[in-house]
């Protein structure tokens, strides 16, 4: 029996001094130490031992437990650092390596264009008007002196809602909108979304954007209107351009005009961007129609006032030389990644 039990300590030390993993440890464990393991298999076998026997026996089972326990706690240790080791290498962190970066995104092009034209006339002292893209067609058309058989507002052009609710056409329901609810001095800037009966092509879309402005005032006259829309293509194309305006019909303003700016690729000499004109045509503007006034409250014979306004997608395709609006709207990043 004395041999048996150095034998077990003896196979207990080999199998278990070279194992290297939690689980095996705890195997091992249950071979030598557990309920149906080794070391009771001989214990059990001591009720055929002599009484003088037993005690000496007994002690010796009692050492070797303890030795076997001993190097399973020494294993144990020893595995338990190398896991520790494993898991420091697979967590390392590295503070000097370069950060992934992550890609920061950037306005649309047609955002900065509104961004860039606002900030010209915040600069000027306007504010910024927003209102509502579903609208009444007094608003959009009644207001706006637009005659009853005036082509814009063909069930063909318009996409209406009802009879008397539309999608507005332009921005300028905003401006009638402060116009019946606020007293002049006004002078606001109205950027926004506008929906036109349009089949697609490369200079049309159904929706695009457009910012009109609106100054009204005791004594605004049109060489207020001249110089603001002088000031403004300078900020916007460069110092050296010019402004020219040619006569025009609007129902909302008179006089109109369209306005053109000197090419900005040649300075007015003609190139292949302007078409050998010199001139680009990027708004229309005018004096706000007496009638328009009076129909928000606003007395003409006390106040005047100037109005215009741009095709955000016609300024922006200039100035970039985009020749497909489409692009504009294909959200295709190798197009806008340039802008
Ligand atoms: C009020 C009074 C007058 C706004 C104006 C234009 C001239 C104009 C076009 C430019 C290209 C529309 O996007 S486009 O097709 N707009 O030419 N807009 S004056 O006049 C107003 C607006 C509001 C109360």
């Amino acid at each position: 029996m004395k041999q048996k039990l150095k034998d077990i300590l003896e196979l207990a030390g080999n199998e278990i001094s070279v194992i290297r993993d939690a689980k095996s440890l705890e195997d091992a464990r249950v071979k030598f130490l557990g309920k149906k393991g080794k070391l009771t298999e001989v214990l059990r076998g001591m009720g055929q031992l002599s009484k003088e026997e037993r005690p000496a026996i007994g002690k010796l089972a009692n050492e070797v437990r303890q030795k076997i326990e001993s190097i399973f706690a020494e294993v144990a240790a020893q595995v338990e650092k190398e896991a520790l080791a494993v898991k420091f290498e697979k967590e390392k962190l590295d503070v000097t390596i370069p950060g992934n970066r992550r890609g920061i995104g950037k306005k649309h092009p047609l955002t900065q264009a509104i961004e860039e034209m606002e900030e010209i006339f915040i600069g000027l002292g306007y504010d910024i008007a927003e209102g509502p893209e579903i609208e009444t067609v007094q608003n959009n058309f009644d207001a706006l002196n637009t005659e009853l058989n005036h082509p814009s507002r063909d069930e063909q052009d318009t996409f209406y809602i009802t009879d008397d609710i539309l999608l507005r056409t332009q921005t300028s329901p905003v401006q009638i909108r402060v116009m019946k609810s606020s007293k002049p001095p006004i002078k606001i800037i109205c950027p926004g979304r506008v929906y036109r009966a349009d089949t697609v092509d490369a200079t049309h879309s159904p929706v695009f954007h457009q910012i009109e402005g609106l100054v009204i005032d005791k004594g605004v006259t049109m060489g207020d209107l001249i110089g603001t829309l002088k000031l403004f293509a300078k900020n916007l194309f460069g110092e050296n351009t010019e402004i020219r305006l040619r006569p025009h019909h609007f129902p909302f303003t008179e006089p109109s005009a369209e306005v053109d700016v000197s090419c900005w690729v040649c300075g007015g000499t003609g190139c292949r961007v302007c078409k050998g004109e010199g001139w680009i045509e990027i708004l229309g503007a005018g004096m706000v129609h007496p009638n328009v006034m009076k129909a928000c409250g606003i007395d003409p014979e006390v106040y005047s006032g100037f109005a215009f306004g741009m095709g955000v997608e016609r300024a922006a395709m200039g100035r970039h030389s985009i020749s497909d609006l489409r692009l504009l709207f294909d959200n295709d990043l190798r197009f806008l990644d340039q802008f």
